[in-house]
């Protein structure tokens, strides 16, 4: 199907028994399980022209999955889906990954339940109904039961708001919204701000084309090499065939099918454990940070240990010694996202690429044609904004339902993203969020993840019918123990240390609180758990 011509089959009803908000990884399961699986009448938005979510927005050059991903980056229910499809390299590009979504959207026919180019511009609870009502940016009016938002962990575009930005003519490109028609760097003088994911991956791949490109770095980024290649066919045979066991041990071991190290760094002298550093980043991908030892997210030493490691290698890189200098990373290893790269640390061996150090040299207003920095000016075609975004919790707040009083989430929000099992929300009946704060999101294999997620939904669904109920909605008590257990599971780790993403600490203003859960696998078997004990911490409405 044309990506702008969406299917014209789309159910004309307002009323249904589900509205699923959102057709990304997570969004287009809950429709096919909610729809195919258990008959609920469902109908679907999302605001992008096709289906894919972060994978329709984010395709700037370079982007992939950042992880050693395939087949595993993928859903795991149908195992006639994992035979016929191919992911040629280890590390799935964007568009590999686009392809397959897509190709899932034609596999369960799910694109005629789905509306497209819609943003849902509002969503209320009605308390006497026991519904909810969205309205479309078109002015439609939608009700259902039940309301499931699936709406990104990574979608609100976070843009800095330096003096003048406004005032630059050139181009800006942020890539979390990156154009459908190619960009052309040929012969441009780039400016590219973020070194997160995306700065790191998109770097390499605009220096090969653009007369000049400039980095402006506020915080230098620990990144281990992907050694991405094409994956072998005799692997894929073998993965298909042991599909079933491969998909339990994802299940249990948080979200990836793979054993990881229990050698204890202290059983190891130093020379010995450098010779493991060495053979972890040699196999590269996320290897140095799961398969060296044990405790590398929460053992201080250990992590100083493998963050010098890793430093030396970026001394070794780097040829400018100025430049390397500027590169070190100082937070502590693997406490904002682990980046694998493609190249990024040899792009600034290149004479066309240059490193501003914000920290030193830091930005004071944007030109009409450029950028001038403390130190001076930088001429400037195109802009690329590598800043991501505000993430987990902020597409929750920009669709800001209304709940019970009709109190917008975003007063809710205010302080703390409240929630229970980081998918319920008091004051929110029947509302269930797909990846959001509170549950294990990217520490997770996400599309499994929204399987897990959908199937807890559908016991939910369940136990309401049964026993003839009409809601359910989250307690204090559920969110207050839930807050503790999700804080509680970060702060024996790192993480808390440093100013990252999944602490909020990325947008101006924004609560600071761990936004996932760490450990997948339990966090599984919690959801499990609370279906079996009759929903503990939840409440109950009659049927009206
Ligand atoms: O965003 P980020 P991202 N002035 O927030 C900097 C996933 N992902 O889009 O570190 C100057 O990580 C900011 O600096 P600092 C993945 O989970 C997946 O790169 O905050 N700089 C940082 O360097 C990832 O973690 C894939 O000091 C500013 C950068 O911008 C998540 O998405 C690919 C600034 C933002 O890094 C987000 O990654 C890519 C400012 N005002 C991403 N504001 C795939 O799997 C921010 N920065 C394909």
């Amino acid at each position: 199907m044309n990506a702008s011509e969406p299917e014209q089959s789309v159910n004309s009803t307002s009323d249904c028994d589900a509205i699923v908000i959102g057709a990304g990884f997570g969004g287009l399961y809950a429709l096919y399980h909610l729809r195919d699986l258990m008959g609920l009448s469902v109908r679907s938005f999302d605001g992008a022209s096709d289906v894919g979510g972060t994978w329709w927005y984010n395709r700037y050059p370079g982007a992939r999955v950042d992880a050693p991903s395939s087949p595993f980056y993928a859903y795991t229910f149908s195992q006639e889906l994992v035979d016929e499809w191919v992911w040629p390299e280890t590390q799935s590009t964007q568009a590999d990954v686009l392809a397959y979504v897509e190709h899932v959207a034609d596999k369960f026919d799910l694109r005629k339940d789905i509306q497209f180019d819609t943003f849902v511009t509002d969503a209320r609870y009605d308390e006497d109904a026991q519904r909810w009502t969205i309205e479309t940016d078109g002015g439609e009016q939608v009700t259902a039961r039940f309301l499931i938002c699936a709406v990104g962990a990574l979608f609100v575009a976070n843009k800095p708001d330096y003096p003048g930005i406004d005032d630059f003519t050139g181009d800006i490109h942020h890539t979390g919204r990156w154009p459908h028609d190619p960009v052309s760097f040929e012969g441009k003088r780039v400016g590219v701000i973020g070194t997160g994911s995306s700065g790191v991956q998109v770097l390499p791949e605009i220096a090969k084309t653009a007369e000049h490109v400039t980095v402006f770095q506020r915080t230098p980024q620990f990144a281990l090499p992907a050694r991405n290649k094409p994956l072998p066919q005799e692997d894929l045979d073998q993965y298909r065939k042991d599909w079933d066991d491969l998909r339990t041990s994802m299940r249990r071991r948080g979200g990836w099918p793979f054993r990881t190290s229990k050698l204890r760094a202290r059983d190891h002298t130093f020379a010995e454990r450098q010779e493991r550093y060495e053979e972890m980043w040699e196999r590269g991908g996320m290897h140095l940070a799961i398969n060296s030892f044990t405790g590398v997210y929460s053992d201080e030493d250990l992590n100083e240990e493998i963050g010098e490691f890793v430093r030396d290698k970026i001394r070794d890189i780097v040829e400018d010694p100025e430049t390397s200098r500027k590169l070190m990373p100082s937070y502590a290893f693997g406490t904002k996202r682990l980046i694998l790269d493609n190249g990024y640390f040899e792009a600034y061996n290149r004479d066309n690429v240059t490193l501003v150090d914000l920290r030193e040299d830091p930005i004071e207003a944007f030109t009409e044609t450029g950028v001038r920095t403390a130190g001076g000016e930088h001429q400037i075609d195109i802009l690329v904004l590598a800043t991501g975004f505000d993430a987990v919790s902020g597409s929750m707040l920009k669709l800001n339902p209304k709940g019970r009083g009709g109190v917008p989430l975003a007063e809710k929000w205010a302080e703390r993203f409240d929630n229970n099992l980081g998918m319920t929300i008091v004051g929110y009946p029947n509302l269930f969020m797909i990846h959001g704060p509170g549950a294990p999101g990217v520490f997770f294999t996400m599309p499994l993840g929204a399987e897990l997620q959908t199937a807890w939904i559908e016991s939910c669904i369940r136990h309401l019918d049964e026993a003839g109920l009409g809601a359910m909605e989250a307690t204090e008590e559920g969110e207050a123990s839930w807050d503790a257990e999700i804080n509680g599971i970060a702060n024996r780790t790192l993480y808390p240390r440093t100013d990252s993403w999944y602490m909020g600490a990325n947008v101006p203003g924004k609560p600071r609180q761990f936004l996932g859960h760490l450990m997948g696998s339990r966090y599984f078997d919690r959801l499990a758990e609370v279906a079996e004990n009759g929903f503990e911490d939840f409440v109950f409405e009659e049927r009206r």
